[in-house]
């Protein structure tokens, strides 16, 4: 049997896709009834994750502190550094199984107050801290991580006072939309973003590369003249999720690339990157639930 005939027209990985606007709605519902164990307006706050887990809490540091609720630091939590005086610690983990994370708390001091959002109460993850946020509802069977990290995100802007009815309704506009050509046929991606679009630009490079295997970037916007530019050519796309600086859409088209900028929600546009994600995967013979070399958590032996 070919490996075409053995990769499915579609899976986990698209239902779970097109399930996120009910889901953000959920978690929106939610955000009252789960503030006191999220950080508190003022608080000095850490949050920590590994991989998508990880961009989310850049996304949420960036939009807490913009918001005004506080001075707030994003780490991979393998690089954590652990003599900072935080007043709180937020870990993500879907799973609630991952090494770093476990590692992470334990060696934090145990004064600081640490809660943890997942998708699976009564994992490791969940007993080690101090409160935990049950999601599991947004729970996944694919190993790349969509609905729930967006439905994280999506608790997580609720409980800094944003609306999110409308950028679920966005999401829902992406859903029901095509999928450009160019982007199907492109060869490689730069995704760029400012304040907390930064870390969901890394989010979607890192969707393209986990789901398709392809080649794919991500910076803040104005650094993309500051040596990324040089990688734009034929087959390029420039995926903005963000408004686009002056004159960068022209230089993109001027070195052969495309730039793509849409008017919706950075969150819903990242579901146009999902849906790309898989789009592409199955064109290439892979199948998006069955990811290369990846694992649904990252679980280290002791070493
Ligand atoms: C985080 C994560 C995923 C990644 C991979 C391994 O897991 O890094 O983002 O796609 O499958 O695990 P978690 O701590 O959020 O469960």
């Amino acid at each position: 049997m070919s490996e075409e005939a053995r990769v499915p027209a579609t899976g986990h990985t698209e239902a779970e896709i097109a399930s996120q606007p009910d889901c953000w709605r959920r978690a929106a519902g939610m955000a009252a009834d789960v503030a006191g164990a999220l950080p508190a307006s003022g608080e000095r706050v850490a949050v920590a994750g590994c991989g998508t887990s990880w961009f989310m809490a850049q996304a949420y540091a960036v939009a807490r502190e913009a918001a005004g609720h506080g001075e707030t630091d994003a780490f991979a939590a393998s690089e954590m550094p652990l003599g900072r005086p935080y007043d709180r610690v937020l870990v993500l983990s879907r799973s609630g199984t991952t090494t770093e994370i476990l590692q992470l708390l334990s060696r934090l001091p145990g004064s600081v107050p640490t809660v943890a959002i997942t998708a699976v109460p009564g994992t490791p993850v969940a007993e080690a801290a101090g409160a935990v946020i049950d999601l599991s509802f947004a729970d996944e069977e694919s190993v790349v991580q969509t609905r729930f990290a967006t439905t994280e995100l999506a608790l997580l802007r609720a409980h800094l006072g944003e609306d999110i009815g409308p950028v679920a309704a966005g999401a829902e506009r992406v859903l029901a939309e095509p999928l450009p050509t160019e982007m199907r046929t492109a060869r490689q991606f730069t995704f760029l973003g400012t304040g907390w679009t930064v870390g969901l630009a890394s989010e979607a490079a890192l969707k393209m590369r986990e789901a398709a295997g392809m080649w794919t970037e991500a910076y803040p916007a104005m650094e993309y003249r500051h040596g990324p530019a040089a990688v734009t050519g034929d087959g390029s796309v420039v995926w903005l999720l963000c408004t686009p600086p002056d004159g960068l859409g022209a230089e993109v088209a001027a070195a052969g690339g495309i730039a793509w900028y849409s008017d919706e929600d950075p969150l819903a546009e990242l579901v146009r990157v999902q849906l790309l994600a898989a789009a592409v995967a199955r064109a290439r013979d892979r199948d998006p639930d069955r990811p290369r070399n990846l694992a649904r958590s990252v679980i280290l032996a002791d070493r």
